[in-house]
């Protein structure tokens, strides 16, 4: 059996719960500026989460929800505009701190770097807010702790595509036996799978608590802080404290002996 070498971290959900009270403020500011008549509440916006990648999004909000709407003749030069400008509010709001890590991330990245093991970010969303949200909760040097932040177009298709965990693990050199994921939502669930990673963590959150993560090694709400017990959801042990490399350690063990 391989040995755990590398974790690799989705962003939106799973290091901060960036969507309802972040992406999603920042698409309406953007509309709002360019007197759209479009607004996206916190319903929608979980309906509107079933696509990643925010041009992909505002693509399928036309679709499902606006088919009347005037398309302009370069609708994707339109939406990528659009989206230039909610990125500049998105990462003006994480730079003035509104959006913290969830709880027990900072521990788990300190400790996991102290033990040695690689860290990557592989996620859909733009590079810029990425490196704005772990400038803001992390610190100056927080780029630093990742090897690699693997963002946005770099890859053909978004999640539930494998392509950026594929791409990310063949940048570090690494085999999907070697790795251990962590997401928060259904799309991010397909798109470690079906990159070949069979040792996952999930962290739900509101709006993804009830999806099927069938092929998650574990299940949570939160990675827990010292003290706190984190509720499992699913997965192969009940009864857990804060998730630490020990139990990583175990969970790929065990994530592998069932593949
Ligand atoms: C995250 C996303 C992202 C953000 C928007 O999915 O879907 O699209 O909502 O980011 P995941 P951009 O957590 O599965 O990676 O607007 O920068 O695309
Ligand atoms: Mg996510």
């Amino acid at each position: 059996m391989a040995d755990l070498r590398a974790l690799l971290f989705d962003v939106d959900g799973t290091l901060a719960d960036t969507e309802r009270d972040g992406h999603r403020l920042a698409f309406n500011h953007a509309f709002r500026e360019r007197g759209l008549d479009w607004d996206w509440g916190v319903e929608l916006y979980g309906r509107l989460l079933a696509v990643t990648g925010g041009k992909e999004r505002m693509l399928f909000y036309l679709e499902r929800f606006r088919p009347d709407w005037p398309r302009p003749d370069d609708l994707a030069g339109f939406v990528a505009e659009l989206h230039k400008a909610k990125t500049r509010h998105y990462t003006e709001m994480l730079r003035k701190g509104a959006i913290p890590l969830r709880p027990g991330v900072r521990r788990l990245l300190d400790e996991a770097r102290g033990a040695g093991l690689r860290l990557a970010v592989a996620t859909t969303t733009t590079p810029e807010n990425v490196t704005a949200l772990l400038d803001s909760a992390l610190g100056v040097d927080a780029r630093s702790m990742f090897e690699l932040i693997a963002a946005g177009d770099l890859v053909p298709q978004k999640k539930p595509a494998p392509d950026i965990y594929l791409w990310t693990m063949e940048r570090m050199g690494l085999s999907a036996e070697q790795c251990l994921a962590f997401e928060d939502s259904l799309n991010g669930v397909r798109s470690v799978r079906d990159a070949g990673i069979r040792a996952l963590v999930v962290t739900v959150n509101d709006y993804t608590r009830n999806e099927d993560f069938t092929g998650a090694t574990l299940v949570l709400d939160t990675l827990g802080e010292p003290g706190e017990r984190p509720e499992v959801l699913a997965g192969p042990m009940q009864d857990i404290g804060p998730v630490d490399v020990s139990l990583l350690r175990e969970l790929h063990r065990l994530a592998a002996a069932d593949a």
